[in-house]
């Protein structure tokens, strides 16, 4: 495995890649073109510009999170074979930079969501939490407007103001879709981009829909082990992988996280690992990434991925605001780091273990 982070360039992020290399063991980031839109192409020499300024910094482009997917392309709608032309040449582009991990979702409408960006800790801290009811009693706009107004003056990704302008739109878009068409809408662009991805060796890794179950009344497909063995199978291409997402998949109990990352040897391009804390089973808050600080045994999902064989980036997912950090909820700098060493410190601990049986 290698060690990285998740960077939003330097417009737009907090951190920096100068206190990303101070992280010990932090190798490359995971970064994207934050300011374009899902549907437009990357050009080569933005994504050139962007890999110069990282590897001045002494890291490098592990992949891509994300390249978005535009609506019309979830839903099999309007533009989509343009959009599709499009993100295949955003894929060729990404090659030819020696690019060869993209992560992305197929989720409708909304990306991950959270009801509190602050929720306050025993211990002072901060993090981003989730309850159903406060999902229940509010409606998609009132639920943006909350999420808005609490992002330390930053743009979490998935909630940029100008999509959530046209939320009612979105809505409609998606009222005669169910999880079947939005299958068969995923199989179709995938089965248009591998051969692109075979060409350049571009890995594909879908990042899980967060929580893992449907929100609003919208169809939510990449949430179990069975839908994720049908994704996997219904384009049985090695380059149609994972993003293997503990707290995504996390959020709901039934999944156990060891056992479906065994169920996907080979396909995991791409690991988020963090621990999430349940005080019922739907309100949550994520944990510091240690095990006793959550609900998860950390250990069993790292060694899971040792056993497999893993050796794709993994990354720290969403950290706690400590120590008077201001930065983009989730995505401060000290909370992120703390998590990059414990799971290096538990990888490390497995494999000398495992040298020794
Ligand atoms: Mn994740």
């Amino acid at each position: 495995m290698e060690m990285t982070l998740r960077w939003y360039g330097s417009k737009f992020d907090t951190v920096t890649l100068q206190q990303i290399r101070q992280i010990p063991g932090v190798t490359g980031v995971i970064t994207t073109l934050y300011d374009t839109q899902p549907g437009e192409v990357w050009s080569r020499e933005r994504i050139r510009a962007l890999k110069d300024e990282v590897e001045a910094a002494g890291l490098h482009i592990a992949g891509i999170e994300s390249v978005n997917i535009h609506d019309d392309i979830k839903t099999g709608k309007g533009k989509r074979d343009e959009y599709i032309a499009n993100y295949i040449q955003t894929l060729e582009n990404l090659g030819l930079e020696d690019i060869h991990l993209v992560c992305y979702n197929f989720m409708p409408v909304f990306d991950w969501t959270r009801t509190e960006l602050a929720r306050v800790l025993p211990d002072g801290s901060t993090a981003l939490a989730y309850t159903q009811q406060a999902v229940d009693a509010l409606n998609p706009e009132e639920m943006f407007n909350s999420i808005a107004g609490d992002m330390n003056g930053t743009v979490m990704p998935g909630w940029e103001p100008e999509r959530m302008a046209k939320v009612k739109e979105l809505f409609a878009m998606y009222k005669d879709i169910d999880d079947e068409k939005l299958f068969a809408n995923l199989k179709y662009f995938l089965e248009a981009i591998m051969p692109v991805c075979n060409k350049y060796d571009i890995k594909m890794a879908i990042h899980p829909d967060d929580p893992a179950w449907s929100v609003f009344g919208l169809p939510r497909i990449i949430i179990n082990e069975e839908n994720i063995l049908r994704m996997m199978k219904m384009v049985d291409d090695p380059h149609n992988g994972v993003t293997f997402c503990s707290g995504s998949y996390g959020t709901n109990l039934k999944n156990d996280l060891p056992h479906m990352i065994r169920s996907l040897k080979g396909r995991i391009h791409f690991a988020h690992v963090r621990n999430l804390k349940f005080h019922s089973p739907d309100n949550f808050e994520e944990a510091p990434h240690i095990s006793r600080c959550g609900s998860f045994d950390m250990y069993e999902i790292v060694k899971a991925l040792y056993d497999i064989g893993f050796d794709g980036p993994i990354r720290p997912d969403h950290g706690r605001m400590i120590w008077g950090e201001v930065a983009m909820p989730g995505y401060g700098l000290y909370d992120r780091a703390l998590g990059a060493t414990y799971i290096q410190g538990l990888w490390e601990a497995i494999e000398k273990s495992e040298a020794r049986k």
